[in-house]
């Protein structure tokens, strides 16, 4: 036990001042027709909860998360895996995200660390069996060691390349046998600096080259999980290819992906793409590829991923507005997110996930009440409503003709005037709705 003086965390209702009991995530509480746990499949990301360790760009190491062992062993591997069983076990998440060397430390020979990896996955595949705990997805970290400074799958290097394939190939076969619901790709070194030495269509083409064989390799050992692509528009690259949801179900398609991979939407990468967490969630959903979220929340204030625990309950409710109109998410709620530097304690890793479970539950509480409310969906609706009948009704069948429309505008008499978009008066329903 290395939570020893943590117990399991409870629903003890809003009136509860008990920093470590939730206060509105009550998992079997029923909304929309189901229970909260069921809307809302939460993940621990290995990386943020159980490597890292508050260390930034001006100093080192704030939190301990050596777990009784030494670092960089297999023992600390293995006391991870423990650790963050039992963290999850006590919090009630049942799914864990992660990267090959979040789960073993990296050897300086492929062989061996595959060979850890194949330890370290029965470890914790023992621990998934003795619990109802289940992976949402796996990934190969393509993007810290200095072989991908240029790219993984976009290096200019044919054989940085091969590498990238040796790890992508292995840590699928990881998560397959982790029974894993998704594999993630997401593209940190997949982007450029300058154009003076890039060629983008060549780095392009060898992108989906990967993903292509990766997408046969997976179905030749029977992963019949999505594959999903986690856009981001920079950090740590100047431009990542991967911008938006946008940009990146147009490279999908492109491609002939788009069948076999969705998107996993970070709130965090979204807002330094220019959009908000919602508008990557819509674009996502309206082209059926909404697959799974990164919960966090960014500093507006700042120019970088800063990976906060959500908080901002109009962000959740949003989002989970999104979530209950596109019918739920195939995937999960994955915590990419960490505690700030100085919550260095163990508890702080607690009262993070408590916070962002309640403001989820939060989230979803009020998504289902502004559903069930009807007047933001019957206003939207009715702001269309000349498409609905007459020469509206034409456009929408693809009938009309623009000369038809031409002379319709020229007989029309008075010049046409929309009505009013009302934003402050349904902004005022939302909080009526919130606080009520
Ligand atoms: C970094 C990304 C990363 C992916 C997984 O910004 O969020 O953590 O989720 O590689
Ligand atoms: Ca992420
Ligand atoms: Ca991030």
């Amino acid at each position: 036990m290395f939570f020893s003086d943590i117990p399991k965390i409870r629903y003890e209702g809003p009136n509860s001042k008990n920093p470590l009991a939730f206060k509105f995530y009550n998992p079997e509480r029923i909304i929309a027709g189901k229970p909260m746990k069921e809307h809302l499949p939460f993940a621990m990301a290995w990386w943020h909860n159980l490597c890292a360790s508050g260390a930034d760009m001006f100093g080192r190491d704030t939190a301990n998360k050596a777990f009784g062992a030494e670092k960089g062993t297999m023992e600390h591997a293995k006391a991870k895996v423990d650790a963050g069983f039992e963290f999850m076990q006590k919090l009630g998440i049942e799914y864990f995200c992660f990267h090959d060397v979040d789960i073993v430390p990296e050897a300086d020979d492929i062989k061996e660390t595959n060979l850890r990896l194949d330890i370290i996955s029965d470890y914790i595949l023992a621990k998934m069996r003795e619990t109802d705990i289940k992976c949402l997805w796996g990934t190969a970290n393509m993007f810290s060691n200095p072989r991908y400074m240029n790219g993984a799958a976009s290096s200019n290097s044919a054989n940085v390349f091969c590498f990238a394939a040796a790890q992508v190939k292995k840590a699928l076969d990881i998560t397959v046998k982790l029974n894993g619901k998704g594999y993630l790709f997401w593209g940190g070194r997949e982007g450029y600096e300058t154009l003076l030495n890039t060629d983008i269509k060549f780095e392009q083409e060898n992108i989906a080259h990967l993903m292509q064989m990766t997408v046969r390799y997976g179905r030749s050992i029977g992963f019949k999980g999505d594959f999903y692509i986690e856009p981001k528009p920079k950090e740590p690259m100047t431009h990542q290819y991967d911008f938006d949801a946008a940009t990146a179900i147009g490279f999908l398609r492109q491609y002939g992906l788009d069948k076999d991979f969705k998107l996993n939407i970070e709130a965090n990468h979204a807002t330094l793409a220019g959009h908000t967490f919602q508008h990557d969630l819509r674009i996502s959903a309206i082209n059926s590829m909404l697959g799974s979220i990164d919960a966090n929340q960014g500093n507006l204030l700042l120019g970088w991923d800063t990976d906060e625990f959500p908080f901002n309950v109009y962000e959740t409710t949003m989002c989970m507005y999104e979530v209950l109109k596109a019918g739920g998410l195939s995937g999960g709620f994955n915590f990419d997110a960490k505690s700030r530097r100085p919550s260095y304690t163990h508890e702080d890793m607690f009262h993070s996930y408590i916070l962002s479970m309640d403001a989820f539950a939060l989230g979803l509480i009020n998504a289902a009440a502004i559903i069930e409310d009807g007047r933001i969906d019957s206003f939207i609706a009715e702001r269309y409503d000349s498409y609905n009948h007459g020469i509206g009704a034409r456009i929408r069948s693809g009938e009309a003709t623009l000369e038809e429309l031409a002379s319709y505008a020229e007989n029309m008499g008075t010049p046409p005037l929309p009505d009013s978009g009302r934003q402050e008066y349904l902004e005022s329903i939302i909080n009526n709705i919130l606080f009520s």
